[in-house]
């Protein structure tokens, strides 16, 4: 599947840039039900909440009239894990690209039929501390993400296929 990064005016400001980037995601990123993520494997990752959407038809980028919305046959709640070959998450938009916009892991809850995830609270707690968000900080709300996936696909002739998730962004 893919990902995309830089997609909240939090995030942007935090990383100094000003666009949504693209990353792919691979099976063997995949965190299954239940698993351990093996943090020695890590340089120093972090996690984020994210929306994923489940794509159900292909997405054809030379269509004018294609309709990614209607390519979309699930959401669910998911984890995105980031983790950076630069050392502090320090970079330029070309060199976080290079990495694979740093994306190193994913878990993805229950899927559920597509619904209005606009503006969902979103609740993210770890060992360490607890933050709250919302899923409005992904590009104000998670389907302007895929619309915004859509231009860039079209752009970086990136090809997008049924079974394929999509992390639409930090909440
Ligand atoms: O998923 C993300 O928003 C991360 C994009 C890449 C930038 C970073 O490493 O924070
Ligand atoms: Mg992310």
């Amino acid at each position: 599947g893919v990902k995309l990064g830089f997609t909240s005016k939090a995030k942007m400001a935090q990383m100094g840039v000003s666009e949504v980037i693209v990353g792919r995601l691979t099976d063997a990123m995949r965190i299954g039900d239940g698993a351990e993520l093996d943090l020695s494997d890590l340089i120093h990752p972090r996690v984020e909440p994210e929306v994923a959407f489940r794509l159900s038809e292909h997405v054809d980028p030379d269509d004018p009239t294609t309709d990614i919305e209607s390519c979309v046959d699930a959401v669910a709640p998911a984890l995105e894990v980031i983790d950076s070959r630069y050392q502090d998450f320090r970079f330029t938009v070309t060199d976080v690209v290079a990495d694979n916009t740093s994306a190193a892991a994913y878990a993805v809850g229950a899927w559920r039929p597509l619904g209005d995830v606009a503006n969902k609270a979103v609740r993210l707690r770890t060992p360490q501390r607890e933050a709250v968000g919302s899923t409005a900080a992904i590009l104000g709300a998670p389907l302007a993400a895929l619309h915004a996936l859509l231009a860039i696909c079209r752009k970086r002739r990136i090809p997008l296929a049924p079974g394929q998730i999509v992390l639409a962004g930090a909440a």
